[in-house]
């Protein structure tokens, strides 16, 4: 039987000329398919040389991974499949109340994290029975790379079975804390070399890779893509949209968060030459609005693909790059919508009894697939309520399917904000203003955000007697224990929150009465 590491099937896909480059960045650094090879090895034989222990069970050793954006960070992903460990990506703006969390959580046996976090982050690791903590800088500098200098740049990717874990990636729920989705290598395998296919990579596609690498977008789907393809990737440390726009001549792909689509709209340069030699621009992990649809193909030409998906499914549906027999034969990139499943993807829609829907109807959207998650990490009862009997994945998303086949997404059963592409879960903030003194009780409210396309705000509720807590100390105390982007952008202090007869808050009052703070104009 083959070997089902990723890492087998990328660097199989490498193009035979090594020297030629795979990564140029921002910093004038430029990366051949041969130093990716080379690199990855040499840290894969790092970890290799720790002999780190699988658990009890069997699961293999986790690395866990808080480092600002840089090829080294990627290379580290890469060597971690390679060395058959489980990659654990974090955010960068997680406060160590998160990481503490994570780690105590995930026990994972390496911990890389950057230089100036080293003094707070060896200790939680430490204190959690971590024996390894290296460090990495996005200027190749730290620990990691020094150690991994002395190592070979020879290493046969370790044999594992389609099943194996390969990465853990920790979202948020609606009650309780983050839960870990395991991706296997055979979820990752399968989802990256359908999309090789179904989005038309072809040789000379160049991508812009300007998302953050902590999670599934930029992590698999765009690294995933370019290196399957042997396709060079023009990677910006972060995202700028003067420097996205200035790099659309040399490339081919792009793919972005709304947020980054509506940034590079608001920039003159961007015009129908300037995009003249791409093939495809993508969006997902929020919804894209139709007027930025219809914006973006008015200034470029290009009509954007917009595609859906999941830390614990990866991608589940797309909008056609090009007609498919499979899917009647449709190539029109439809606005409000998020195509078609996938080959391979199942997708239905049912009503809360367990009813299969019509087309047309919109319900809980379901999934089953070669790409769909293990389970959450040590939480079995999660992850069985999660899964229907037979087998199908609850998303959580509610939504419909048309007579066509096209998808459409009108909303959530979870309590999730989705703010600049990033997921924020209302209970985790209000757990946290709960507890503060003086407060009483809390609601947190997504409304629309002409940037971040929705965005959180708090509403707070004094306890009586007490005196009144203050908005901006509240939002302070939010900042010194959350990541940045989950901070409410606004914080009212009212007299109650408005109730149904049953006593439930009654969260769509709220966001009514909000939804044209942030308005153009309106903030
Ligand atoms: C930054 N800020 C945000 C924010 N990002 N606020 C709300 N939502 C966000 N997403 C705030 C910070 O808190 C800070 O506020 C200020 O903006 C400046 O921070 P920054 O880090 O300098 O911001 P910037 O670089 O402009 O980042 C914006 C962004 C970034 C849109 C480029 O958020 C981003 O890269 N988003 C992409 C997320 C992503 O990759 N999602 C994929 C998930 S995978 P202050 O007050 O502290 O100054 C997934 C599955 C799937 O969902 O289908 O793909
Ligand atoms: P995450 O947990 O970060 O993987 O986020 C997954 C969630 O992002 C999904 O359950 C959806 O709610 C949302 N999402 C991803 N892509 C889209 C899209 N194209 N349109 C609307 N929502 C999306």
């Amino acid at each position: 039987m083959a070997n089902q590491n990723l890492f087998a099937t990328l660097r199989a896909a490498f193009p035979a000329d090594l020297e030629r480059p795979a990564v140029e960045t921002d910093t004038g650094l430029v990366y051949s398919w041969r130093d990716l090879d080379r690199a990855t090895a040499m840290v894969a034989n790092l970890l290799q040389s720790l002999d780190l222990p699988p658990d009890p069970d069997g699961m293999p050793p986790r690395v866990a991974v808080q480092v600002d954006k840089s090829v080294e960070a990627m290379i580290l992903y890469l060597a971690t499949l390679r060395a058959g460990f489980v990659f654990l990506p974090l955010n960068t703006a997680y406060q160590s109340g998160e990481i503490e969390y994570f780690v105590g959580n995930a026990r994972p046996a390496v911990v890389v994290c950057t230089g100036r976090n080293f003094p707070w982050v060896s200790q939680i690791a430490f204190s959690a029975g971590t024996r390894h903590v290296f460090t990495l800088g996005d200027d190749r500098t730290g620990s990691l790379l020094e150690r991994a200098a002395h190592c070979s740049d020879q290493q046969v990717p370790v044999n594992c079975r389609a099943d194996r874990l390969a990465a853990i990636v920790y979202t948020s729920g609606t009650t309780g804390r983050s839960k870990g989705a395991m991706l296997s290598h055979g979820n990752l395998t399968s989802n990256a070399v359908m999309l090789k296919d179904y989005w038309g990579w072809q040789p000379g596609d160049v991508l812009i890779h300007a998302l953050p690498i902590f999670h599934v977008h930029g992590l698999f789907v765009a690294i995933h893509g370019a290196l399957l393809n042997g396709s060079t990737m023009l990677w910006h440390g972060r995202f700028d949209p003067q420097r996205a726009i200035a790099d659309l001549p040399r490339a081919t792909v792009f793919m972005g968060v709304p947020t980054l689509y509506t940034r590079m709209l608001a920039q003159p340069a961007l015009d129908r030459a300037q995009a003249g030699h791409m093939r495809l621009f993508i969006s997902g992990s929020a919804p894209l609005l139709i007027e930025t649809f219809n914006d973006w193909r008015e200034r470029t030409g290009h009509t954007i693909l917009e595609r859906y998906g999941m830390s614990e499914t990866i991608m589940l549906t797309s909008n056609p790059y090009r007609a498919d027999a499979r899917y009647g034969g449709q190539d029109e990139r439809r606005g409000g919508t998020v195509g078609f499943p996938l080959p391979g993807v199942e997708l239905r829609v049912q009503d809360e009894a367990g009813n299969t829907l019509p087309a047309g109807a919109i319900g809980g959207i379901q999934v089953k697939g070669p790409n769909v998650f293990a389970g959450y990490w040590q939480m079995p009862e999660k992850t069985a309520e999660e899964f229907t009997a037979d087998g199908f994945f609850r998303t959580g998303d509610v939504g419909l399917q048309d007579a066509r086949g096209y998808v459409t997404i009108v909303g959530r059963s979870k309590d999730m904000i989705i703010s600049g592409g990033y997921n924020v879960y209302p209970a985790e903030i209000e757990g946290i203003l709960n507890e503060l003194p003086g407060v009483l009780e809390s609601a947190i409210v997504g409304v629309p955000h002409p940037d971040f396309g929705e965005v959180g705000v708090a509403v707070v509720i004094p306890r009586p007697g007490a005196v009144a807590p203050q908005p901006q100390d509240l939002l302070e105390t939010l900042r010194a224990r959350l990541a940045n982007y989950k901070i409410p952008k606004h914080c009212f202090v009212l007299a109650e929150l408005p109730r149904n007869t049953m006593g439930k808050v009654q969260k769509n009052l709220l966001r009514e009465r909000y939804q044209d703070l942030f308005r153009k104009g309106a903030a």
